[in-house]
């Protein structure tokens, strides 16, 4: 692939018919990008000659994608995305420049590994808080001070403005408190008070200032993760960061690079420079390249020097297996697939060789020291999740759950970000205990689940087993669901397997949306109901989640242009399209209004029409 197929590539990022707005918060600097879905018009009447129209309202949509989906930017990957928050945290006094940095030797290194080519131009040194200060979200919001983060998710959750002197009434906080509660108007306050509280996080690492900042929290949409990474075998630098771009584009709301082997420094520098989205890593994957890939020779120096280069470069939260004790491991002997995540594993190994209690969990109020000054959030790690339908629920599970519970007050004594990551592999009637235990458990601490697979008999369709799991314990009030791809289990994914992934998890999102109440989340669906039910083909085809499958689903049974403007689809046919066929009812009875009780006879008579036609009105769900 050429340097200018990469940046076409980048650039070709927009939707058909979609346009970028901005809307300005009351600080002027605070200005969220939204796409807007514009729409043609609706026949309401008239006739061939004179047919009468009304607009539709273009549509707003939440845009994960950044610049990268305005049309008037050009990226420029060597330079990176605008700083959105440089002045913000430059603004608030409580961080300084340092003058070398954690990694100082990877420069050196890169000339000589003869690497210079991949090298960031102009990066600039980071920013740590001051000696003593404390530079976190969660710690600005306990002091009563609204950021222009906060600000910026406000309006971001609306999709329009938010206000910020606005206050909700106590009863609608409690709600909050209690239960899922979704207010009709997002006010900055409110996020304040969520994050406050410890309900959300707003991953948001003071180094990287090209981030448009989101939110993580049952209270707000519900969020995708999607994984990139290259192992030691494939994947350029490049292809990372066009898988990144790919990802955002599809609406991945974070992206965790879960890269080992080669150029794991320079290649994660590339995705932070060029990320509008949050960036989660596992740090221990370093530590363990760091030390021969030799999970017994892993030690907390290490690790904390690990910590230390990631939080310089920008990284928004680590996962962090520190619920792996020593007495739990015992605990997964009988299991069917013991240990399957990669991070609970090596922590596990070290556990055992040396018999000693993990360094993640003993020196983990230190571990809290370096994220404050930060503000790199937690993903405190499931290292014991099940890895199979058979091992769903267990003792070392649920026991590893509790652990991380404890350790979130810990975290939050520092006022330091947290979210919890669960499982894995669950049956369907074995989710709620999930949600229920992490509740119970973790004080309110968002939760952030892989799938779960409801089932272990597809390999190849892992999207599929892990959605409809997703889509479940989002509804009951899982704030983001990290993506599983069709490749799951088979090998790495590429961009196509990405995409499948993130659709499958997209629809799981906005299904558990609707589920939760959310009181914006239904509009995209009656905009694409109305177009579908008025035959608005390319509006039908723009509103939803993938317009390119849409359309070329379509074409190939009506590829005409004349197609498009058709009052049926080949699907069921002129004649026995339900949709054309209410809306003969509707019209047929419109006739008939002068007449008493017009429309049921226009339903009957209609009806024995329908007979004559074969009496079925569904051919396909
Ligand atoms: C999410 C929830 N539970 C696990 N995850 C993701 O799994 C986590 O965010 C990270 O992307 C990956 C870590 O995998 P291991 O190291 O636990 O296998
Ligand atoms: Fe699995």
């Amino acid at each position: 692939e050429s340097a200018k197929e990469f940046l076409d590539n980048l650039t070709a990022q927009q939707f058909p018919n979609s346009r970028k707005v901005y809307i300005e918060g009351e600080d002027p600097s605070v200005k969220v990008g939204v796409r807007e879905i514009c729409l043609g018009q609706s026949l309401v009447g008239g006739d061939e000659q004179n047919p009468i129209l009304e607009p539709n309202e273009p549509l707003r949509v939440y845009d994960t994608a950044g610049p990268y989906s305005d049309p008037d930017y050009t990226p420029n990957v060597h330079n990176g995305l605008p700083k959105l928050r440089q002045a913000w945290i430059e603004a608030r006094g409580d961080t300084e420049v340092l003058d070398t940095r954690q990694a100082a030797y990877s420069q050196k290194r890169m000339a000589d590994q003869g690497l210079d080519h991949i090298r960031f131009e102009n990066l600039p040194y980071p920013r740590k808080a001051k000696r003593g200060k404390n530079v976190t979200q969660m710690h600005y919001a306990r002091q009563g001070i609204i950021t222009p983060e906060m600000e910026f998710i406000a309006i971001r959750e609306n999709m329009g403005r938010a206000q910020l002197a606005e206050q909700l009434s106590d009863a609608d906080y409690q709600k909050a408190r209690d239960g899922i509660y979704i207010p009709e108007q997002i006010t900055p306050e409110f996020v304040r008070r969520e994050v406050a509280e410890g309900r959300a996080i707003i991953p948001a690492n003071i180094n990287h200032t090209e981030l448009e900042p989101m939110i993580i929290g049952r209270n707000f949409l519900c969020k995708v993760n999607s994984n990139i990474g290259n192992s030691a075998v494939t994947s350029s630098i490049e292809e990372e960061v066009e898988k990144l771009v790919w990802s955002i584009k599809w609406g991945g709301d974070t992206v965790m690079d879960l890269s080992t082997g080669q150029n794991i420094h320079e290649t994660r520098e590339w995705i932070l420079r060029n990320s509008p989205v949050p960036i989660g890593t596992v740090p221990i994957y370093q530590a363990l390249e760091k030390v021969g890939g030799v999970a017994e020779d892993l030690n907390w120096e290490v690790f904390r020097d690990t910590l230390i280069e990631q939080a310089e470069q920008g990284v928004d939260y680590f996962t962090i297996h520190a619920g792996v004790l020593l007495r739990y491991v015992p605990m997964t002997a009988k299991r069917v697939t013991g240990i399957v995540s990669r991070g609970g594993s090596i922590m596990a190994k070290w556990c055992l060789s040396h018999h000693k209690e993990s360094f993640l969990y003993t020196h983990f109020e230190e571990i809290c020291e370096i994220l404050k000054a930060y503000d790199v959030s937690f993903s405190l790690g499931d290292g014991l999740r099940p890895g199979c339908i058979a091992d769903a629920n267990d003792e070392a599970q649920f026991s590893e759950l509790h652990t991380l519970g404890e350790l979130t007050k810990i975290a939050w004594e520092h006022d330091v970000q947290t979210m919890i990551e669960g499982p894995g592999h669950v049956p369907m009637h074995k989710i709620k205990e999930n949600m229920d235990e992490q509740l119970d458990h973790c004080h309110g601490a968002p939760f952030y689940t892989l799938g779960p697979l409801t089932t272990d008999i597809a390999p190849g369709y892992d999207h599929i087993t892990s959605g409809i799991g997703a889509a479940m314990i989002g509804s009951m009030g899982c704030a983001m669901l990290c993506y599983v791809t069709p490749k799951e289990h088979l090998g790495l994914p590429n961009k196509e397997d990405v995409k499948e992934g993130l659709m499958a998890y997209k629809i799981a999102a906005h299904a558990a949306d609707l589920a939760k109440g959310h009181p914006r989340a239904y509009k995209r669906d009656d905009a694409l109901s109305k177009a579908r039910f008025e035959f608005r083909w390319e509006d039908q085809f723009n509103l939803g989640l993938d317009p390119e499958r849409a359309r070329v689903y379509h074409d190939e049974t009506l590829p005409k242009e004349s197609g498009k403007v058709a009052h049926f689809c080949s699907m069921c046919g002129p004649k026995f399209c339900s949709m054309k066929i209410t809306q003969d009812v509707r019209d047929y009875s419109k006739k008939l209004e002068a007449e008493k009780q017009a429309a049921e006879q226009g339903m009957e008579e209609m009806a024995i029409k329908f007979k004559d036609m074969g009496a079925e009105l569904y051919h396909k769900g």
